[in-house]
């Protein structure tokens, strides 16, 4: 971070720990050690970013809104978890926040660190498929050093979309469902998408990203015409827009809990609050991979996360990774 914009990030904190009150430009100057018209500059700079910021010359500025965006500083402001978030990288606009948190990881980054963007233009869904990631959603990263073994690695992702769903849940009227493996589904339609990665030698993981997208705040009419059909935001379903910090604030709280009860309780504990979500088990359902398509009665989850189906000869197939199409009225 340059010195400036650490400046401008001190002017903030100042503003918000007197957000009641005014603090005058010679107060916030000494603090700082700089001029009164950088400390104006500071100020302007943050009017850009949103923030209302009112001002009078006798005496000095007053925070009075900030405003609803993901940056590093409000997030920090109001963040409850031990782990998550223990450090938050913000962009603009990037390619995929799976890419650089994964180089992260590699140059040795903290369990917990975070990598948000405002928007990606190269989102990377699962297989190389694209990611549709515009300004007004939630799309981000977090390197994970699980205590897991690699062929249990996919037990996060459960961990995952179980947070998602619960943290839909609690701040909506809507009802969020989860489709084996990772999607979350509202009104049948897609909100939220996961893509994990790691890096792994055959006894440990070395690290893992957890790349998680909400279409939250974005209009439905945003969206590719071939994406209309299968995919929804919150706000589309919701009629309104959501609170974009709350959001993700109480989403990261979800996500700690979760992935904290998983290596102490274990993963049929995940799985217990997964069933209160699933359409999945229960359901008829066709599975395709690159191995080919299945179809029939999806019977259960498997210690490794596996979907296993009943075929209509009565065998018991267990599918790793795939598409699930639901034979019902949505598909
Ligand atoms: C996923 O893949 O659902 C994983 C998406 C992960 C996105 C996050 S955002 C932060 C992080 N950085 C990244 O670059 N990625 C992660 P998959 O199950 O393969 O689904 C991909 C399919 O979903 C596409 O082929 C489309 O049909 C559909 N799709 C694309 N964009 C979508 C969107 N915004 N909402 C719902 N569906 C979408």
């Amino acid at each position: 971070m340059s010195r400036t914009s650490k400046r401008k990030q001190q002017v903030l904190k100042i503003l918000h720990r007197n957000q009641e009150q005014y603090i005058s430009g010679q107060e916030l100057s000494d603090k700082l050690g700089v001029s009164r018209t950088a400390i104006w500059k500071y100020i302007q700079s943050l009017r850009e970013q949103g923030y209302v910021i009112d001002s009078s010359s006798k005496l000095g500025y007053r925070l009075v809104k900030a405003p609803d965006i993901l940056s590093p500083e409000e997030i920090k402001k109001d963040l409850k978890t031990d782990i998550l978030g223990c450090k938050v990288i913000y962009h603009e606009e990037v390619e995929s926040t799976n890419l650089l948190a994964k180089s992260a990881a590699r140059q040795g980054a903290d369990e917990g660190t975070i990598i948000l963007a405002k928007e990606q233009v190269g989102g990377k869904g699962r297989l190389g498929r694209e990611y549709f990631c515009p300004a007004g959603g939630i799309w981000f990263s977090i390197i994970l050093h699980p205590d897991l073994k690699p062929t249990v690695a996919s037990r996060i992702n459960f961990v995952a979309v179980v947070a998602l769903a619960k943290t839909i849940d609690k701040l909506t009227d809507l009802t969020p469902e989860i489709k084996w493996p990772n999607d979350v589904l509202i009104n049948g339609k897609k909100v939220t998408g996961i893509l994990t990665e790691m890096s792994a030698e055959i006894e440990q993981i070395n690290y893992l990203v957890l790349g998680i997208g909400i279409n939250l705040n974005i209009g439905l009419d945003k969206f590719p015409s071939e994406l209309q059909k299968k995919a929804t935001s919150i706000q589309e379903e919701l009629g309104q827009k959501v609170p974009k910090l709350q959001f993700f604030l109480t989403l990261l709280e979800n996500l700690e809990e979760k992935y904290t009860k998983l290596q102490i309780e274990g993963f049929a504990e995940i799985v217990e609050e997964w069933e209160d979500y699933n359409i999945t088990i229960g359901n008829e359902v066709t599975v395709s991979n690159g191995e080919g398509t299945l179809s029939g009665q999806a019977v259960d989850i498997n210690d490794e996360g596996c979907l296993l189906v009943e075929l209509s000869d009565g065998t018991i197939k267990k599918v790793v990774a795939g598409e699930a199409t639901l034979n019902t009225e949505y598909n």
